[in-house]
Protein backbone atom coordinates (compact mmCIF):
# COMPACT_ATOMS: atom_id res chain seq x y z
CA UNK A 1 0.00 0.00 0.00
CA UNK A 2 1.47 3.76 -0.87
CA UNK A 3 2.25 5.91 1.99
CA UNK A 4 0.75 9.15 2.50
CA UNK A 5 2.57 11.95 2.75
CA UNK A 6 1.32 12.39 6.23
CA UNK A 7 1.93 8.85 7.39
CA UNK A 8 5.73 9.55 5.84
CA UNK A 9 5.93 12.98 7.47
CA UNK A 10 5.32 10.75 10.43
CA UNK A 11 7.90 8.35 10.04
CA UNK A 12 10.14 10.81 9.05
CA UNK A 13 9.60 12.59 12.68
CA UNK A 14 9.89 9.34 14.65
CA UNK A 15 13.43 9.81 13.59
CA UNK A 16 14.41 12.36 15.55
CA UNK A 17 15.03 12.04 19.61
CA UNK A 18 12.96 13.12 22.18
CA UNK A 19 15.36 15.94 23.27
CA UNK A 20 16.27 17.15 19.91
CA UNK A 21 15.86 21.41 19.21
CA UNK A 22 13.49 22.20 17.28
CA UNK A 23 14.58 26.08 16.79
CA UNK A 24 14.44 29.03 14.32
CA UNK A 25 16.98 31.82 14.18
CA UNK A 26 17.40 35.12 13.28
CA UNK A 27 20.04 37.84 13.76
CA UNK A 28 20.12 41.64 15.78
CA UNK A 29 20.57 43.56 12.51
CA UNK A 30 17.85 41.52 10.24
CA UNK A 31 15.26 42.05 12.88
CA UNK A 32 15.55 44.83 15.75
CA UNK A 33 15.19 47.88 14.35
CA UNK A 34 15.30 50.76 17.09
CA UNK A 35 18.99 51.45 15.88
CA UNK A 36 19.80 54.33 17.63
CA UNK A 37 17.35 53.61 21.06
CA UNK A 38 18.61 53.31 24.72
CA UNK A 39 22.22 54.04 23.66
CA UNK A 40 23.00 51.53 21.46
CA UNK A 41 26.34 52.79 19.79
CA UNK A 42 26.45 52.46 15.18
CA UNK A 43 27.52 49.27 13.88
CA UNK A 44 29.07 48.81 10.51
CA UNK A 45 25.72 47.78 9.26
CA UNK A 46 24.06 50.95 10.11
CA UNK A 47 26.84 53.05 8.42
CA UNK A 48 26.87 50.40 5.47
CA UNK A 49 23.17 50.26 4.95
CA UNK A 50 22.76 53.99 4.67
CA UNK A 51 25.51 54.62 2.21
CA UNK A 52 24.19 55.16 -1.46
CA UNK A 53 23.80 52.01 -3.87
CA UNK A 54 24.66 49.58 -1.37
CA UNK A 55 21.40 47.66 -0.65
CA UNK A 56 18.65 47.13 -3.17
CA UNK A 57 15.89 50.05 -2.86
CA UNK A 58 18.02 51.58 -0.59
CA UNK A 59 16.41 49.63 2.24
CA UNK A 60 18.03 49.53 5.50
CA UNK A 61 17.34 48.03 9.09
CA UNK A 62 16.22 51.21 10.70
CA UNK A 63 12.77 49.53 11.94
CA UNK A 64 13.72 45.81 10.10
CA UNK A 65 10.98 43.98 12.24
CA UNK A 66 10.85 46.14 14.97
CA UNK A 67 11.82 42.92 17.15
CA UNK A 68 12.80 45.57 19.72
CA UNK A 69 9.50 46.47 20.77
CA UNK A 70 7.81 43.38 19.63
CA UNK A 71 9.87 40.54 21.06
CA UNK A 72 7.18 39.52 23.43
CA UNK A 73 4.69 38.82 20.72
CA UNK A 74 7.43 36.88 18.68
CA UNK A 75 8.08 34.36 21.70
CA UNK A 76 4.52 33.79 21.68
CA UNK A 77 5.08 33.32 17.70
CA UNK A 78 7.70 30.98 18.35
CA UNK A 79 5.04 28.75 21.10
CA UNK A 80 2.50 29.00 18.52
CA UNK A 81 4.99 27.20 15.95
CA UNK A 82 6.27 24.10 18.91
CA UNK A 83 9.54 25.30 18.27
CA UNK A 84 11.92 24.52 21.76
CA UNK A 85 14.58 26.27 20.88
CA UNK A 86 15.72 29.93 19.29
CA UNK A 87 18.88 30.67 18.16
CA UNK A 88 18.82 35.13 17.79
CA UNK A 89 22.16 37.67 17.81
CA UNK A 90 22.96 39.99 20.43
CA UNK A 91 23.49 43.09 18.88
CA UNK A 92 27.44 44.09 20.59
CA UNK A 93 27.08 47.81 19.78
CA UNK A 94 23.79 47.85 22.13
CA UNK A 95 25.84 46.35 24.87
CA UNK A 96 29.31 48.11 24.06
CA UNK A 97 28.18 51.07 22.16
CA UNK A 98 32.09 51.67 20.88
CA UNK A 99 32.86 48.23 21.07
CA UNK A 100 34.78 48.83 24.36
CA UNK A 101 34.32 49.53 28.19
CA UNK A 102 31.45 49.21 30.28
CA UNK A 103 28.34 47.78 29.32
CA UNK A 104 25.17 49.71 28.41
CA UNK A 105 22.64 48.82 31.22
CA UNK A 106 19.93 49.48 28.95
CA UNK A 107 21.61 46.96 26.16
CA UNK A 108 22.02 44.60 28.76
CA UNK A 109 18.12 44.46 30.29
CA UNK A 110 16.78 44.22 26.44
CA UNK A 111 18.38 40.94 26.06
CA UNK A 112 17.46 39.83 29.79
CA UNK A 113 14.01 40.32 29.22
CA UNK A 114 14.15 38.22 26.15
CA UNK A 115 15.82 35.50 27.77
CA UNK A 116 13.03 35.99 30.39
CA UNK A 117 10.47 35.59 27.85
CA UNK A 118 11.83 32.43 26.16
CA UNK A 119 12.64 30.49 29.77
CA UNK A 120 8.87 31.46 30.81
CA UNK A 121 7.74 30.30 27.26
CA UNK A 122 10.04 27.02 27.74
CA UNK A 123 11.98 27.87 24.53
CA UNK A 124 16.15 26.98 25.22
CA UNK A 125 17.70 30.49 24.06
CA UNK A 126 20.73 29.51 21.98
CA UNK A 127 22.66 33.29 21.80
CA UNK A 128 24.86 34.65 19.03
CA UNK A 129 27.02 37.07 20.29
CA UNK A 130 28.71 37.92 16.29
CA UNK A 131 26.37 38.11 13.67
CA UNK A 132 28.06 40.81 11.31
CA UNK A 133 27.39 44.26 13.23
CA UNK A 134 30.95 45.27 14.57
CA UNK A 135 30.55 48.51 16.45
CA UNK A 136 31.58 51.39 13.65
CA UNK A 137 34.60 52.54 16.61
CA UNK A 138 36.19 49.18 15.83
CA UNK A 139 35.91 49.72 12.14
CA UNK A 140 37.72 53.38 12.99
CA UNK A 141 40.34 52.29 15.21
CA UNK A 142 43.36 51.66 13.10
CA UNK A 143 46.75 49.75 13.91
CA UNK A 144 50.05 51.27 13.20
CA UNK A 145 49.72 50.70 9.21
CA UNK A 146 45.90 52.30 9.54
CA UNK A 147 44.00 48.79 9.47
CA UNK A 148 40.91 49.18 10.91
CA UNK A 149 37.58 46.68 11.97
CA UNK A 150 39.04 42.88 11.39
CA UNK A 151 41.60 43.68 9.81
CA UNK A 152 43.00 45.27 12.86
CA UNK A 153 43.99 42.37 15.60
CA UNK A 154 42.88 45.01 18.60
CA UNK A 155 39.44 44.07 17.05
CA UNK A 156 40.00 40.48 18.17
CA UNK A 157 41.41 41.55 21.91
CA UNK A 158 38.16 43.30 22.16
CA UNK A 159 35.60 40.89 21.24
CA UNK A 160 37.00 38.68 23.68
CA UNK A 161 36.21 41.02 26.20
CA UNK A 162 32.51 41.42 25.26
CA UNK A 163 32.29 37.52 25.03
CA UNK A 164 33.66 37.36 28.66
CA UNK A 165 31.14 39.86 29.80
CA UNK A 166 28.28 38.24 27.85
CA UNK A 167 29.04 34.98 29.21
CA UNK A 168 29.35 36.18 32.73
CA UNK A 169 26.18 38.44 32.61
CA UNK A 170 23.79 36.17 30.63
CA UNK A 171 25.84 32.37 30.30
CA UNK A 172 23.84 30.88 33.36
CA UNK A 173 20.41 31.24 31.39
CA UNK A 174 21.18 30.41 27.54
CA UNK A 175 21.88 26.96 26.35
CA UNK A 176 24.81 27.53 24.00
CA UNK A 177 27.29 30.38 23.15
CA UNK A 178 27.88 30.80 19.54
CA UNK A 179 30.89 32.94 19.10
CA UNK A 180 30.63 34.10 15.68
CA UNK A 181 28.36 33.31 13.00
CA UNK A 182 29.63 32.77 9.29
CA UNK A 183 32.89 33.97 9.86
CA UNK A 184 33.69 33.72 5.68
CA UNK A 185 30.87 35.58 5.38
CA UNK A 186 31.77 38.64 6.80
CA UNK A 187 35.39 37.79 5.58
CA UNK A 188 34.45 37.81 1.92
CA UNK A 189 31.70 39.92 1.56
CA UNK A 190 32.77 42.34 3.72
CA UNK A 191 36.36 42.65 2.63
CA UNK A 192 36.44 41.20 -0.89
CA UNK A 193 33.80 41.73 -3.17
CA UNK A 194 32.69 44.95 -1.11
CA UNK A 195 28.60 43.70 -0.60
CA UNK A 196 28.48 43.99 2.98
CA UNK A 197 30.10 46.09 5.49
CA UNK A 198 32.65 47.14 5.48
CA UNK A 199 32.52 47.24 2.06
CA UNK A 200 36.11 46.86 1.56
CA UNK A 201 37.31 45.21 -1.78
CA UNK A 202 41.11 44.34 -0.62
CA UNK A 203 42.02 40.52 -1.98
CA UNK A 204 44.94 41.30 0.51
CA UNK A 205 42.69 41.90 3.73
CA UNK A 206 40.78 38.62 3.16
CA UNK A 207 43.51 36.58 5.04
CA UNK A 208 44.68 38.60 7.65
CA UNK A 209 40.35 39.28 8.64
CA UNK A 210 40.16 35.66 8.61
CA UNK A 211 43.02 35.22 10.75
CA UNK A 212 41.51 37.70 13.21
CA UNK A 213 38.09 36.49 13.18
CA UNK A 214 39.81 33.01 14.16
CA UNK A 215 41.54 34.99 16.74
CA UNK A 216 39.01 36.22 18.07
CA UNK A 217 37.18 33.15 18.23
CA UNK A 218 39.37 31.25 20.17
CA UNK A 219 40.00 34.03 22.89
CA UNK A 220 36.60 34.42 23.39
CA UNK A 221 35.97 30.91 23.79
CA UNK A 222 38.69 31.20 26.52
CA UNK A 223 36.99 33.93 28.54
CA UNK A 224 33.96 32.26 28.41
CA UNK A 225 34.99 29.31 29.51
CA UNK A 226 36.57 31.08 32.73
CA UNK A 227 32.88 32.70 33.21
CA UNK A 228 30.20 29.82 33.13
CA UNK A 229 30.15 26.52 31.70
CA UNK A 230 27.66 27.23 28.75
CA UNK A 231 28.21 24.83 25.99
CA UNK A 232 30.54 26.98 23.35
CA UNK A 233 30.37 26.57 19.63
CA UNK A 234 30.20 28.81 16.51
CA UNK A 235 28.62 28.98 13.31
CA UNK A 236 30.08 28.30 10.00
CA UNK A 237 28.73 28.54 6.28
CA UNK A 238 29.11 25.40 4.42
CA UNK A 239 28.80 24.24 0.86
CA UNK A 240 29.07 20.40 -0.36
CA UNK A 241 31.67 21.15 -2.97
CA UNK A 242 31.19 18.53 -6.04
CA UNK A 243 33.49 18.72 -8.86
CA UNK A 244 31.43 17.89 -12.39
CA UNK A 245 33.52 14.93 -13.29
CA UNK A 246 36.39 13.17 -11.15
CA UNK A 247 39.01 14.09 -13.96
CA UNK A 248 41.83 15.28 -11.52
CA UNK A 249 41.50 19.34 -12.58
CA UNK A 250 37.81 18.59 -11.92
CA UNK A 251 38.87 17.74 -8.39
CA UNK A 252 41.37 19.43 -7.61
CA UNK A 253 39.46 22.46 -8.18
CA UNK A 254 36.75 21.37 -6.09
CA UNK A 255 39.54 20.27 -3.47
CA UNK A 256 40.45 24.50 -3.52
CA UNK A 257 36.98 25.72 -3.41
CA UNK A 258 36.42 22.82 -0.72
CA UNK A 259 39.44 24.57 1.14
CA UNK A 260 38.13 28.19 1.09
CA UNK A 261 34.27 28.02 1.69
CA UNK A 262 34.48 24.70 4.30
CA UNK A 263 38.03 24.51 5.84
CA UNK A 264 39.39 28.19 5.98
CA UNK A 265 37.99 28.10 9.34
CA UNK A 266 37.16 24.89 10.58
CA UNK A 267 40.66 22.90 10.45
CA UNK A 268 42.40 26.01 12.41
CA UNK A 269 39.74 25.01 14.89
CA UNK A 270 39.60 21.71 14.88
CA UNK A 271 43.12 20.69 13.34
CA UNK A 272 45.50 23.65 14.59
CA UNK A 273 46.50 24.39 10.83
CA UNK A 274 45.36 26.38 8.23
CA UNK A 275 44.09 23.91 4.65
CA UNK A 276 47.03 22.72 3.48
CA UNK A 277 45.85 23.67 -0.33
CA UNK A 278 45.68 27.28 0.92
CA UNK A 279 49.22 27.53 1.44
CA UNK A 280 50.06 30.13 -1.29
CA UNK A 281 48.35 32.62 0.72
CA UNK A 282 50.05 32.04 3.97
CA UNK A 283 52.17 35.30 3.13
CA UNK A 284 48.65 37.00 3.43
CA UNK A 285 48.37 36.44 7.40
CA UNK A 286 49.71 38.24 9.58
CA UNK A 287 53.44 38.29 10.86
CA UNK A 288 54.07 35.01 13.11
CA UNK A 289 50.48 33.74 13.17
CA UNK A 290 51.62 30.45 13.89
CA UNK A 291 51.97 31.65 17.49
CA UNK A 292 48.27 32.22 17.35
CA UNK A 293 47.12 28.93 16.40
CA UNK A 294 46.92 26.91 19.42
CA UNK A 295 44.52 29.51 20.97
CA UNK A 296 42.21 29.15 17.93
CA UNK A 297 42.28 25.31 18.36
CA UNK A 298 40.29 25.56 21.28
CA UNK A 299 37.98 22.55 21.82
CA UNK A 300 34.18 23.19 21.28
CA UNK A 301 31.04 21.90 22.96
CA UNK A 302 29.44 21.86 19.29
CA UNK A 303 29.86 22.88 15.95
CA UNK A 304 26.86 24.67 14.15
CA UNK A 305 26.45 24.56 9.98
CA UNK A 306 24.36 26.97 7.99
CA UNK A 307 23.54 24.76 5.41
CA UNK A 308 21.86 26.59 2.10
CA UNK A 309 23.15 24.50 -1.00
CA UNK A 310 25.86 23.12 -2.74
CA UNK A 311 29.01 24.53 -5.31
CA UNK A 312 28.76 22.52 -8.31
CA UNK A 313 32.59 22.89 -9.78
CA UNK A 314 35.43 22.93 -12.58
CA UNK A 315 38.94 23.43 -14.06
CA UNK A 316 37.95 26.68 -16.50
CA UNK A 317 37.42 25.27 -19.91
CA UNK A 318 38.59 28.52 -21.00
CA UNK A 319 40.67 31.69 -19.67
CA UNK A 320 37.88 33.21 -17.56
CA UNK A 321 38.34 36.43 -15.41
CA UNK A 322 36.97 34.83 -12.44
CA UNK A 323 35.33 37.71 -9.55
CA UNK A 324 34.90 37.43 -5.97
CA UNK A 325 36.00 34.28 -4.27
CA UNK A 326 37.21 32.41 -7.53
CA UNK A 327 39.42 35.71 -8.13
CA UNK A 328 40.89 34.98 -5.24
CA UNK A 329 41.92 30.95 -5.76
CA UNK A 330 42.82 32.07 -9.89
CA UNK A 331 44.62 35.03 -8.00
CA UNK A 332 46.82 31.48 -5.70
CA UNK A 333 47.63 29.93 -9.01
CA UNK A 334 43.96 27.48 -8.34
CA UNK A 335 41.34 28.41 -11.04
CA UNK A 336 37.84 27.17 -10.65
CA UNK A 337 35.00 27.51 -12.35
CA UNK A 338 32.11 27.41 -10.85
CA UNK A 339 28.67 26.14 -12.78
CA UNK A 340 25.77 28.49 -12.36
CA UNK A 341 22.72 27.24 -10.65
CA UNK A 342 20.38 27.79 -13.41
CA UNK A 343 22.00 25.15 -15.52
CA UNK A 344 22.32 22.34 -12.94
CA UNK A 345 18.80 20.73 -13.90
CA UNK A 346 18.07 21.50 -10.04
CA UNK A 347 14.59 23.75 -8.90
CA UNK A 348 16.23 26.90 -7.62
CA UNK A 349 15.20 28.82 -5.11
CA UNK A 350 13.78 33.05 -5.29
CA UNK A 351 17.11 33.41 -4.48
CA UNK A 352 18.35 31.51 -7.50
CA UNK A 353 20.20 28.95 -4.90
CA UNK A 354 20.12 25.64 -6.04
CA UNK A 355 17.85 23.10 -4.01
CA UNK A 356 20.38 20.37 -3.38
CA UNK A 357 19.39 18.57 0.29
CA UNK A 358 21.39 15.72 -0.92
CA UNK A 359 24.42 18.13 0.20
CA UNK A 360 23.37 18.46 3.01
CA UNK A 361 23.86 14.81 4.44
CA UNK A 362 26.93 14.73 1.91
CA UNK A 363 28.66 17.50 3.93
CA UNK A 364 27.78 17.01 7.26
CA UNK A 365 29.14 13.38 6.85
CA UNK A 366 32.38 14.81 5.77
CA UNK A 367 32.05 17.02 8.67
CA UNK A 368 31.73 14.33 11.15
CA UNK A 369 34.48 12.20 9.63
CA UNK A 370 37.34 15.27 9.41
CA UNK A 371 36.39 16.82 12.60
CA UNK A 372 34.28 15.05 14.61
CA UNK A 373 32.65 17.26 16.17
CA UNK A 374 30.70 16.22 19.82
CA UNK A 375 27.56 17.65 19.17
CA UNK A 376 26.23 19.44 15.70
CA UNK A 377 23.42 21.84 15.18
CA UNK A 378 21.96 23.02 11.74
CA UNK A 379 21.94 26.35 12.91
CA UNK A 380 20.52 27.67 9.48
CA UNK A 381 18.53 26.35 6.68
CA UNK A 382 15.93 27.93 4.64
CA UNK A 383 15.10 29.18 1.48
CA UNK A 384 13.64 32.63 0.52
CA UNK A 385 10.99 32.66 -2.30
CA UNK A 386 8.84 35.52 -3.64
CA UNK A 387 5.99 35.32 -1.48
CA UNK A 388 2.51 36.45 -1.61
CA UNK A 389 -0.21 37.60 0.06
CA UNK A 390 -3.55 36.48 -1.02
CA UNK A 391 -6.93 36.82 1.07
CA UNK A 392 -5.00 37.05 4.33
CA UNK A 393 -3.30 34.07 3.73
CA UNK A 394 0.47 33.12 2.05
CA UNK A 395 0.72 29.56 0.14
CA UNK A 396 5.08 28.88 -0.11
CA UNK A 397 4.45 25.23 -0.97
CA UNK A 398 8.32 25.65 -2.18
CA UNK A 399 9.59 26.00 1.01
CA UNK A 400 7.44 24.03 2.59
CA UNK A 401 9.19 21.25 0.16
CA UNK A 402 12.48 23.01 0.76
CA UNK A 403 12.26 22.04 4.52
CA UNK A 404 10.80 18.72 3.88
CA UNK A 405 13.80 17.66 2.00
CA UNK A 406 16.59 18.75 4.23
CA UNK A 407 15.08 17.22 7.40
CA UNK A 408 14.51 13.86 5.75
CA UNK A 409 18.32 14.71 4.79
CA UNK A 410 19.13 15.31 8.95
CA UNK A 411 17.10 12.03 9.83
CA UNK A 412 19.44 10.07 7.76
CA UNK A 413 22.15 11.68 9.71
CA UNK A 414 20.48 10.70 12.61
CA UNK A 415 19.93 7.19 11.01
CA UNK A 416 24.12 7.42 10.54
CA UNK A 417 24.81 7.79 14.50
CA UNK A 418 26.40 10.90 13.22
CA UNK A 419 25.21 13.79 16.41
CA UNK A 420 22.72 15.99 14.89
CA UNK A 421 21.12 17.53 18.04
CA UNK A 422 19.17 20.46 16.36
CA UNK A 423 17.67 22.03 13.14
CA UNK A 424 16.95 26.07 13.66
CA UNK A 425 14.92 27.12 10.73
CA UNK A 426 16.40 30.55 9.17
CA UNK A 427 14.17 32.32 9.69
CA UNK A 428 11.37 32.86 12.62
CA UNK A 429 10.29 35.82 10.08
CA UNK A 430 10.86 37.84 7.17
CA UNK A 431 13.80 39.81 7.51
CA UNK A 432 16.19 42.44 6.27
CA UNK A 433 18.43 40.02 4.05
CA UNK A 434 21.50 41.87 4.04
CA UNK A 435 22.30 43.71 0.33
CA UNK A 436 19.34 42.43 -0.99
CA UNK A 437 17.42 44.50 1.60
CA UNK A 438 13.60 43.36 1.71
CA UNK A 439 13.43 41.98 -1.66
CA UNK A 440 14.33 38.10 -0.37
CA UNK A 441 11.83 36.68 2.27
CA UNK A 442 13.08 33.64 4.75
CA UNK A 443 10.31 33.57 6.93
CA UNK A 444 8.25 30.93 7.93
CA UNK A 445 5.79 34.38 8.86
CA UNK A 446 5.30 36.25 6.43
CA UNK A 447 5.88 40.16 7.90
CA UNK A 448 4.16 43.35 6.23
CA UNK A 449 6.69 45.72 6.60
CA UNK A 450 4.36 48.69 7.14
CA UNK A 451 2.13 47.67 9.33
CA UNK A 452 4.48 44.81 11.06
CA UNK A 453 1.76 42.31 10.72
CA UNK A 454 2.97 38.89 10.76
CA UNK A 455 1.05 35.98 8.98
CA UNK A 456 1.88 32.48 9.29
CA UNK A 457 3.25 30.54 6.05
CA UNK A 458 1.63 27.66 5.19
CA UNK A 459 5.27 26.75 5.56
CA UNK A 460 5.19 27.46 9.14
CA UNK A 461 1.92 25.46 9.53
CA UNK A 462 3.79 22.49 7.89
CA UNK A 463 7.04 22.53 10.24
CA UNK A 464 4.46 23.38 13.26
CA UNK A 465 2.80 19.98 12.51
CA UNK A 466 5.68 18.23 11.86
CA UNK A 467 7.84 19.11 14.84
CA UNK A 468 4.94 17.45 17.49
CA UNK A 469 4.58 14.48 14.74
CA UNK A 470 1.28 15.32 13.05
O1 LIG B 1 20.19 36.01 6.19
C1 LIG B 1 21.37 35.28 6.15
C2 LIG B 1 21.96 35.13 7.54
O2 LIG B 1 22.18 36.37 8.14
C3 LIG B 1 23.28 34.41 7.48
N1 LIG B 1 23.16 33.16 6.75
C4 LIG B 1 22.46 33.18 5.49
C5 LIG B 1 21.13 33.89 5.61
C6 LIG B 1 20.41 33.91 4.25
O3 LIG B 1 21.18 34.57 3.31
Amino acid sequence: MKTTPLEYNKTMREKFPKNFFWGTATAAYQIEGAVLEDGKGTSIWDTFAHTKNKIHNADTGDFACDHYHRFKDDVRLMQALNTNAYRFSAAWSRIQPNGKGKPNPKGIAFYDQLLDALLEAGIAPFMTLYHWDLPQALEETRDSESRGGWANRDTALRFAEYAHLMAQHFGSRVEGIITLNEPLVFTMLGHVTGQHAPGHTDLSLAFRVAHHALLAHGLAVQGIREACKTPVGIALSMSYVEPVTDSSEDVFAANALDALMNRLFADPIYKGHYPPELEAFLPALPENFTDDLPTIAQPLDFLGVNYYFRYLVQTPKANSTAEGVAALLQFAGMPVEIIPEAARGNPTTGFGWEVYPKGLYQQLEKVHLDYAPKHIFITENGAAYPDEMRDGAVHDPERRRYLELHLEQCALLIEQGIPLEGYFCWSLLDNFEWAEGYSQRFGLYHVDFATQQRTLKSSGAWYRDFIVGL
